[in-house]
This record gives C-alpha cells, sequence and structure tokens, in this order.
C-alpha cells in the first residue's frame, strides 16, 4: 500500500508517525520523492495539490483530503473524475471550530472589546449586560462543523439559527434552507458565521446585497473560506456602521498582502487560518479507517460529491 503525501503546511513527519501506527505496512511518500513509480501510488493525501499532479498517479483508490473543505482539490481542472474523493471529518477539527466560534461570540455578546479599550483608558465602566436568550446568532452551513457550533451555542441558550441547502432538524436551532430561508435568517442574524463550503454557488455570498439585509450593529465571523467574502463590500459595510466589527479567520490570499486594509482597519480582528487546524494525531485514526475501508472494497467515509462541489 502507497501512499504520497502533498501539503506544504501540514507536517508530513508527524502524519507518518500516527499513520504507521495504525497501518504499519503502509508506504509513506513526501510528493515529490516517491512518485518514481506513480502507477504503484494507491492513495493521495492532499491539502491543496499543485494542478496537475494527481492525474500522474493513474492506479488512485482514494484521495483522501487533509482538511474538511476540499475547494483547494476539486481546483484542479486535471483532478481524475473516477476516483473517489474523501473529506477530513474529525474530533478534534469539529471541536476546535466550536471552540472558535464560541470565543467569539462571547466576545461579541459581552462587548470584550468595549471592556478592553475602556480598560486601557482606566475607564472603570460595566455595560448592560444582554442575555444570550435575546440574542439572535446565524450560522450559514449546518454541516458537521456548523451542526457542532449550533450545539455549543445553545448551551448558553442563545437563539441559533443555521442554513443548509436541504431541510434540516437540530435540536434547540431554527433551520432555514434555500433561498427564502437565507433572506430569513440573514434578516435576524445579529452574530453572523460562515461556515460554507467555497462552491460557485457560495462564493461571493457575503456581499453587500447580504450585509444590508442584516440587523444594525450586527458582527460577520468568517472561518469558511476567503472567497466567500467581497473583501471592499465589508469595509463599505463597516464604515457606513451598519456592521459594527468582523472576525476573520481566512482571505482570498493567505496571508493577505501586507497593503490589504483589513490589517489596519480598527472593526476586523484577523486570525492566520486557525479557527480549527487539523491534528494528525486524531485525524490520522479516521484517515487510517477511511484506507481500510477502501482495502475492503468499500467507498472511504464523507464522499465529496463533484456535482455539489462539497
Ligand atoms: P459540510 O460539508 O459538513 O457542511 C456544509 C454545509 O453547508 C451543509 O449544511 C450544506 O448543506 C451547506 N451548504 C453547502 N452549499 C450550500 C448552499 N449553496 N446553500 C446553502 N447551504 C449550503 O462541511 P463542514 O461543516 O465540514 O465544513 C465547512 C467548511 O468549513 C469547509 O468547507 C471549510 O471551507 C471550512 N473550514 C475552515 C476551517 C478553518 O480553520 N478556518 C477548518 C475546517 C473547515 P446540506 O447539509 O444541505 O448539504
Ligand atoms: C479545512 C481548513 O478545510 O483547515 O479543514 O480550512
Amino acid at each position: 500500500m502507497k501512499l504520497v503525501f502533498m501539503s506544504q503546511v501540514d507536517k508530513a513527519s508527524l502524519w507518518e508517525k500516527h499513520l504507521k501506527a495504525e497501518l504499519p505496512e503502509l508506504e509513506f511518500s513526501i510528493w515529490p520523492e516517491g512518485t518514481e513509480n506513480p502507477d504503484e501510488v494507491d492513495y493521495v493525501l492532499a491539502w491543496k495539490p499543485p494542478a496537475g499532479e494527481i492525474a500522474k498517479f493513474k492506479n488512485l483508490k482514494a484521495i483522501l483530503s487533509l482538511g474538511a473543505g476540499v475547494d483547494g482539490i476539486v481546483c484542479d481542472p486535471d483532478l481524475p473524475k473516477n476516483v473517489p474523493i474523501s473529506r477530513l471529518v474529525d474530533r478534534c477539527l469539529t471541536q476546535g471550530m466550536a471552540e472558535y466560534i464560541t470565543y467569539w461570540v462571547l466576545h461579541h455578546h459581552r462587548r470584550m472589546g468595549d471592556y478592553a479599550a475602556s480598560m486601557a483608558d482606566k475607564n472603570w465602566i460595566n455595560y448592560l449586560q444582554a442575555d444570550t436568550e435575546e440574542r439572535n446568532i446565524g450560522i450559514l452551513g449546518l454541516g458537521e462543523l456548523g451542526s457542532d457550533a449550533a450545539r455549543a451555542l445553545t448551551a448558553f441558550n442563545f437563539k441559533v439559527s443555521g442554513w443548509s441547502r436541504s431541510s434540516k432538524t437540530r435540536d434547540g436551532v431554527t433551520c432555514f434552507f434555500g433561498a427564502d430561508g437565507l433572506k430569513e435568517i440573514i434578516a435576524q442574524s445579529e452574530i453572523l458565521i460562515c461556515l460554507l463550503p467555497l462552491t460557485d454557488e457560495t462564493e461571493s455570498i457575503l456581499n453587500t446585497d447580504l450585509f444590508a439585509q442584516m440587523p444594525e450593529n450586527s458582527v460577520l465571523i468568517n472561518c469558511a473560506r476567503g472567497a466567500h467574502l467581497v473583501d471592499d463590500d465589508l469595509i463599505t459595510a463597516l464604515d457606513s456602521g451598519h456592521l459594527s466589527a468582523a472576525v476573520l479567520d481566512v482571505f482570498h490570499v493567505e496571508p493577505p498582502n501586507p497593503n490589504h486594509p483589513f490589517w489596519d482597519h480598527p472593526k476586523i480582528t484577523m486570525t492566520p487560518h486557525m479557527a480549527s487546524l487539523t491534528v494528525p494525531s486524531s485525524a490520522a485514526l479516521y484517515i487510517a479507517d477511511n484506507i481500510r475501508r477502501v482495502e475492503r472494497g468499500e467507498l472511504p467515509l464523507n464522499l465529496l460529491d463533484l456535482d455539489k462541489g462539497y
């Protein structure tokens, strides 16, 4: 069994250690090494592989994504169409995202930015404490990550709504779907979180039209992909005062150009695409399990639907 690891950001040595602990018979190569006999490669484990490289492996049994989002794989015009592609679904990844979202929702709900500013001025002041039961939180994307973030927020009694492509039910969450559902969730979301996959349908969804439908003083948290957001539209919405703040973990170009206006904008908080990082010790169990499934003649879990793009 031969696997080629293709990632500029994930730590190959850790992945090799944890995967070989699960699958001692696995031959682990780090691209571009180990690819001199491409026809012998069974699996690629990839994050943003260079276009055209995966197509060189003619006998692949599966393409295993190192991330939950597969936009960095499906953008390859030469991607083989007949090889199953599996998204990463992992306990640590899911929990990390719920932690990040809970942290920033609580930060804005409890006005921690205002407290930091007033304390820096030695100004001892208390703001009225809002009730979570009165605070509307909207989550775009009710999949693995959005559903768990919703669960974490309902534990604080926030009024949580979620939006998906198909109709859903989630305990304690008001669920919307489709174009009409988008209008409804946007109109009530004081804190709006984007956890959608990047597809043709969701690209640039966070734009002037959507911001205009959000309540006054609302907050945007984007931890999905940079291309969901129209950067200039966000700056306009923040500068007009319609949106009060934005938390951005993902960007069109990462890291953004040093001249990008986001860096210095007083209402924008940036984090370096770390809302949830893949943890090899945990995620390797899932990858190994998927390889075992394929070796048994089954399909891997969490198969990508190329028509939907996620
Ligand atoms: P899932 O595939 O499990 O969930 C995607 C959700 O989005 C589903 O509920 C789906 O609806 C919904 N959706 C997709 N397209 C549309 C549409 N056109 N209209 C309405 N809803 C839509 O993905 P995950 O939750 O695992 O991950 C979500 C994204 O989070 C990833 O694609 C990635 O971009 C991002 N991410 C970011 C990280 C970070 O550190 N910043 C870390 C990990 C992931 P339905 O259920 O009906 O199919
Ligand atoms: C992912 C990510 O998609 O880290 O997993 O962005």
